[in-house]
């Protein structure tokens, strides 16, 4: 039988405004905004009929909402990170007790993790089949990266490297659509030949796409320029508004994780 795909969330911290910023300014973020467009974004999945498991709450932890940056998955591996961010280094250990209720409720995972020698973000992380690109960043070091490339490669993963400079982490320059198309902004790419194929968007909101399997992906409202050209790919897309989530330099990938 298929397994319903799952996702890992965690609720936004009544401290969001606070969260670390790197290449924006810092503008007002309402809180109950940001619960109700969190909301939202877990609907979608939801309404595809995934499985959404909620990370526990960590008021304490301005950016425990980007949940992606603190785990990596493939297949049944799931690598807790190092995250880049002293502020952020706080939030695994919640997203790995997560992981072991899933475990103990079934789920087939093997744990193991960054150590602190390295410095890794999920968000750094984009797989496209056996490749999985790995920018190298503000957040990202190369001994992140090597670690990263120790674990995944005894499950069929090749890691490529790849400069990010422009914004802060990988994904949110670059995703990819279902057919494998690296989908990017390309003012905010810093090599976009490192990406074949390699399709430029118009809207730098309209870059970070979640497959939501069947032919659908979730992005951001914010680039309906980029939603059309989606849809006359074939695409069933749904937009949800993230803009809270947006001023903090989010996008729709960092807002879950799926673990299988
Ligand atoms: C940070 O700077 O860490 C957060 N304010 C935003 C993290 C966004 N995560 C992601 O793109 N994967």
């Amino acid at each position: 039988m298929p397994t319903t795909p799952l996702i890992l969330v965690r609720p936004p911290s009544p401290r969001l405004a606070e969260g670390e910023l790197t290449h924006l300014d810092r503008v007002p973020v309402d809180p109950g905004l940001a619960r109700e467009q969190w909301q939202g974004y877990v609907a979608a999945f939801a309404d595809h009929g995934w499985d959404v498991v909620e990370v526990e709450e960590a008021p304490e932890h301005a950016d425990g909402v980007f949940v992606e940056d603190a785990l990596v998955v493939v297949d049944r591996l799931a690598v807790l990170t190092s995250p880049g961010a002293p502020s952020r280094r706080g939030e695994v250990p919640g997203v790995e007790a997560a992981l072991r209720r899933l475990a103990a409720d079934g789920v087939d995972l093997e744990v193991a993790r960054i150590s602190s020698e390295g410095h890794l973000d999920g968000g750094d992380v984009l797989e496209v089949g056996d490749v999985l690109y790995v920018g190298r960043s503000a957040r990202t070091d190369d001994e992140g990266i090597r670690q990263l490339a120790a674990h995944v490669e005894p499950y069929g993963r090749r890691v490529v490297p790849v400069p990010v400079s422009k914004v802060l982490h990988l994904k949110s320059g670059v995703t990819a659509l279902p057919d494998g198309t690296v989908v990017g902004y390309e003012p905010l790419v810093d090599d976009p030949g490192a990406f074949v194929p390699f399709l430029a968007v118009p809207e730098e909101h309209g870059t970070a796409v979640v497959d939501l399997g069947g032919g659908a992906v979730v992005m951001s409202a914010d680039a309906p320029r980029t939603a059309e050209l989606y849809r006359a790919r074939g695409l069933d897309v749904v937009t949800v508004p993230i803009s809270q989530f947006e001023a903090l330099e989010g996008c729709v990938t960092c807002l879950s994780v799926r673990v299988r």
